[in-house]
């Protein structure tokens, strides 16, 4: 609970920078004839909720409440979802409470009683507008902290940054820069609210940030202690960054993926300077001629064959294939998918590029150089494979997903010859109590491949993990938490050498960053102290800029 509540601290005071009026909001119940109730709601409790809203909700049901993997939340409704104002209080109160067999998670427990309460009248009424905010409004609240003159031409000191890694405290809003030769923590360093993902330039100096507040942080591995050298706010909401890391290009571009508002928007990535924005509302994928406005950019990669990004627009299931030559016009190709694209990363070869079509239960498969679809693969109920993982064996060179909806890891071969592009073995995690898995990982010097079930509701699974042999393919081992570690099991990361492996344990009381010794699948050390909160994702600075996964 502890968590929970500097949780809900953090989000009161993350900077929602969505307009509310100053008068009081009200609406009739109409669903209840022997009622003149009013739906009241006052500007602070406007503000508060949006808050809840924008770090619980947003996510599935999209920022302006129009919809997204989960169903829209309007007062009147949009012909497809109910109106809320018909749901009234305890219809909410329901969904909320118990969640449903879609997928909605029982909020009852982690939101109080009295948040509860307040998001069974905030979703009765119309929802805050959500301002413009375009190249001028990124422009206004950038900071180049120390210009590139300044800052030390070769390392400060003579650590291996190769082994660096930024590990996220979710939290905390801030990014811990771990010393992976010593274990020993350089910094800690506060970034942006619930930062989500980091991703590294391709020289391996600099480590970007990227949080759910759409600020993203540049930090300097060359100084005696990494720095923050620039920031900017590339939007309201945000989960993706990458960088340019086509010969030539090294360190030169870095593109931002908003969820809100939704857009494409290319920054100098030695200063951060906002150089160009394209929306990226349009058509969905599928030839409904549906325009889709909140068309949320998810994953994004940077290719190491071509001078481009690979942008995933969530709601409208198109891959943009963006050319960043000319970063102020970039060249977009848009390649219709599936719905709705969410997380990915590129086969062994780096020559394609999978991702997760989450609501159609898909894999998407890219051919990056030549810009078009390759396939679209069924896998199984909400694939979740994070950036995936490549593994070897006598079945060819194999791609693996997780999925949150059921229990399976599904191995897709993209090697040539047969089968190629399909699923050629599914396996279970342990224990057949649903799915809830986030992420997998392996290396390529490694034998095997490690599963986590962070969202299972049943807490010996959610805080354990399971490694295969990636060459019988048989459970090997159950990881569960050490001694004196709780919380749920999440997100992995493979050290330089490919002989440790890190996991994350947060949502818990003792929160830790866990390191096993990927041979004996011991634990080889336990990093805990007051600045581990809430660890979630770890990015050691070789593997993310090589994208060895
Ligand atoms: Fe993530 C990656 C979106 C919830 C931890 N997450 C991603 C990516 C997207 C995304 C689009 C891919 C980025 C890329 O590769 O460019 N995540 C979302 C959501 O929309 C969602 C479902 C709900 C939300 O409101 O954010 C969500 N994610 C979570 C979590 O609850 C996790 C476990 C902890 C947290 O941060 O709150 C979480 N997501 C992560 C991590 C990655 C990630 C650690 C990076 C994985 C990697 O190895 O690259």
């Amino acid at each position: 609970m502890k968590n929970l509540n500097s949780l809900l601290l953090i989000i009161s005071i993350a900077l929602v920078s969505f307009s509310c009026k100053n008068e009081k909001k009200t609406v009739k119940k109409e669903n209840d004839t022997n009622s003149t109730e009013e739906i009241s709601i006052t500007e602070a409790e406007m503000e508060e909720a949006s808050n809840i809203y924008f770090d619980k909700c947003a996510g599935c049901h999209g920022s302006s409440r129009l919809g997204a993997t989960g169903p829209s939340l309007l007062p009147d409704g949009d012909g497809k979802y109910a109106a809320t104002k018909i749901l009234g209080v305890a219809g909410l109160r329901a969904f909320i409470e118990n969640g449903t067999p879609a997928g909605m998670p029982e909020w009852k427990g982690i939101l109080t009683e009295e948040d509860i309460e307040l998001m069974t009248r905030f979703l009765q009424v119309e929802p805050p507008i959500i301002p413009p905010y375009g190249l001028e409004e990124i422009a206004k609240s950038w900071n180049l902290i120390v210009p590139v003159a300044d800052r030390p031409s070769k390392p400060e000191h003579s650590r291996n940054i190769n082994n660096y890694f930024g590990v996220i405290m979710r939290d905390a809003g801030k990014v811990a820069i771990i010393d992976g030769d010593t274990k020993e923590k350089l910094v800690v360093l506060k970034t942006g609210f619930a930062v989500h993902i980091l991703r590294t330039s391709a020289s391996g100096r600099y480590i970007y940030s990227v949080g759910r507040d759409g600020r993203i942080t540049m930090i300097d591995t060359y100084t005696k202690t990494p720095t923050i050298v620039a920031e900017v706010k590339g939007g309201f909401d945000a989960r993706s960054v990458e960088v340019s890391k086509f010969k030539g290009y090294e360190d030169k571009y870095l593109v931002f993926g908003g969820y809100s508002p939704s857009h494409i928007a290319i920054l100098d990535a030695q200063t951060l300077e906002p150089l160009s924005v394209t929306p990226t509302s349009g058509n969905a994928c599928d030839g409904e001629k549906e325009f889709i406005t909140e068309a949320r950019v998810a994953a994004i990669v940077a290719s190491h064959t071509d001078p481009v990004w690979i942008c995933n627009v969530k709601e409208t299931g198109m891959v943009w294939i963006v050319d960043y030559t000319d970063p102020k016009k970039p060249g977009m190709t848009q390649i219709p998918t599936a719905r709705f694209l969410h997380d990915g990363g590129f086969d062994s070869t780096g020559h394609y590029f999978l991702v997760a079509a989450n609501a159609s239960n898909k894999i998407v498969v890219i051919d990056v150089p030549n810009k078009k679809l390759v396939a679209i693969i069924e896998t199984g109920k909400i694939p979740h494979p994070g950036r995936g993982t490549n593994i070897k064996n006598e079945l060819g060179n194999l791609w693996v997903t997780s999925h949150l909806g059921e229990n399976k890891i599904s191995l897709i071969k993209t090697s040539e010859g047969e089968g190629q592009w399909s699923v050629v073995k599914e396996i279970k995690a342990s224990g057949d109590m649903g799915g809830g898995a986030l992420f997998v990982k392996s290396h390529p010097k490694s034998n095997h491949l490690w599963v986590d079930r962070t969202l299972n509701p049943d807490a010996k699974l959610n805080s354990a993990v399971d490694v295969f042999d990636t060459n019988t393919l048989e459970l090997k081992k159950t990881l569960t938490a050490p001694e004196g570690v709780d919380g749920r099991a999440v997100h992995f990361e493979y050290n330089k050498a490919g002989d440790e492996v890190w996991v994350s344990y947060f949502m818990g009381e003792k929160s830790a960053i866990v390191i096993y010794n990927d041979k004996t699948l011991e634990v080889k050390e336990i990093i805990q102290g007051d600045w581990v909160e809430n660890p979630t994702g770890k990015f050691n600075v070789y593997n993310t800029t090589n994208d060895i996964y």
